[in-house]
């Protein structure tokens, strides 16, 4: 039994779905950031990062929403996830899934906590920053799609394309929604079709309305 805290549509969504999609039992536990219950000390010792989401796998906390797709992905390998070791679609499925940690979250970040790095004084220009490599990692994923899509690690649908389409959701506000890609836009058409996406926004209570 797994229990994964976080919150609505936050960086534990793609976690979330992926646990509805693989039919694990689980728990979900809102974790209210409106309050600020995630830096208070009980949570800290969970994640001190001070963020959603965490999971607790085997009675332990682990943290990192990147790492948490990998994580149950890879202990369910019979719901296929996650691409076989050593094949090509595992490898463009690593790639993209420490790429997506690495430069859209940083700069999701940016988006949307544009005082964080340099004080309020910044924050315009933290924006337009953050904007725009938000925009340049959805042209490089579109040019991936089209040269070796239908999904990001091939021929097959993986865990890195719910973390996708996840990242993809919260520029649904911005002034070039990932949806402006076309390829990419198909993509999360498809992926919001299923029935697991009706589940995820049962469960955590929002539409894409
Ligand atoms: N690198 C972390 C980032 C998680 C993150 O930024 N979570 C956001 C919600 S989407 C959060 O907890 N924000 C509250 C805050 O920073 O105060 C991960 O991927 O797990």
């Amino acid at each position: 039994m797994y229990k994964l805290m976080g919150a609505p549509g936050a960086a534990s969504m793609a976690a979330h779905w992926l646990l509805i999609e693989i039919g694990a039992p689980y728990e979900f536990q809102s974790v209210d950031l409106g309050v600020g219950e995630h830096k208070r000390p009980t949570f800290l010792q969970l994640n001190p990062n001070g963020v959603v989401p965490v999971l607790w796998v085997d009675g332990a906390p682990v943290y990192e929403s990147a790492a948490l797709v990998l994580l149950i992905a890879e202990r369910h390998p019979e719901a296929g996830f996650a691409p076989r070791v050593g094949s090509r679609a595992r490898h463009l499925y690593l790639q993209w899934c420490v790429h997506f940690a690495n430069t859209l979250q940083p700069a999701y970040r940016g988006w949307f906590y544009p005082a964080e790095w340099a004080g309020p004084e910044a924050a315009a220009r933290v924006k337009e920053e953050a904007r725009a490599r938000i925009e340049a990692a959805w042209d490089r994923l579109e040019a991936h799609l089209v040269a070796q899509g239908p999904w990001i690690a091939g021929e097959h649908l993986s865990a890195v394309d719910l973390q996708a389409a996840m990242l993809a959701r919260w520029s649904r506000n911005m002034p070039k929604p990932a949806t402006a890609w076309p390829t990419l836009a198909r993509c999360l058409e498809r992926l919001k079709a299923r029935p697991s996406y009706r589940a995820l926004q049962a469960a955590e209570g929002w539409s894409d309305a």
